[in-house]
């Protein structure tokens, strides 16, 4: 068996990793795993990634790995060419930092789980988790776009010319902010470069509405 991904289309977290993957050229199998239908709670699943989460990625040597942005960092070390963090200190920390606002100050608060528990535990209505969902969103994304102008670091991409995991973590957190209906007029550096590396074949090959689980 070859590398494998447990993925679930919607996933922003899959979609980190099915574009990393794309852009490593490396071959992958998919394993698909439902979040509606609780597949990431079933007991094999969470004997795969006691994390309970998605994605997952297994190599082929049996080795289990959690995490997309741990993940990316592994392949990026492991399949060197192209890289996705650049080799300058200062730099990787510009884009470790823009992937951690995305990674670790939006999406853990918009998560399912979190969205389900603000629904069952504390009764909120959709229409008020979609406003939590919005204010995190508008929070996260007026953080990147301002440091994204401060640093001046930008041009094409996040990191001047240089593609980076910044995009691999903007894209998708883009396309879920539209999904929800987000307005993104106020941050239009951050939804260009976004839009532009979209575009990329790579980005396309990963997007949740081609993947086989979409259906
Ligand atoms: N920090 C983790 C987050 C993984 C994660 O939360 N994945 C979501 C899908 S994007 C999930 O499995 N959610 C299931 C749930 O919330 O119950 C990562 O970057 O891999």
């Amino acid at each position: 068996m070859g590398r494998v991904l447990y993925t679930f289309f919607r996933s922003s977290t899959s979609y980190r990793l099915r574009i990393a993957l794309a852009l490593k050229g490396l071959d992958w199998e998919p394993r698909y795993v439902s979040l509606p239908g609780m597949q990431h709670r079933a007991v094999d699943y969470m004997a795969l990634n006691p994390q309970g989460l998605v994605p997952a990625l297994v190599e082929e040597d049996g080795s289990v790995f959690a995490q997309s942005l741990a993940m990316m960092e592994y392949l990026d070390e492991t399949h060197p060419d192209p890289p996705l963090l650049p080799r300058d200190a200062k730099a990787r920390a510009y884009v470790r930092m823009l992937c951690q606002v995305i990674g670790c100050d939006i999406h853990p608060l918009n998560n399912v789980r979190v969205l389900k528990y603000l629904r069952g535990r504390w009764s909120l209505s959709e229409a008020d988790s979609n406003e939590w969902y919005a204010h995190w969103v508008a929070e996260g994304m007026r953080s990147l776009e301002a440091s994204l102008v401060q640093q001046g670091r930008h041009g094409t991409w996040c990191l001047g010319e240089q593609l980076t995991m910044a995009e691999i973590c903007l894209v998708p957190q883009i396309a879920n902010a539209r999904r929800f209906g987000c307005d993104l007029s106020a941050f239009p550096l951050s939804v260009a470069i976004g839009d532009r590396a979209a575009e990329l074949p790579a980005f396309k090959a990963a997007h949740p509405s081609i993947q086989a689980d979409a259906s």
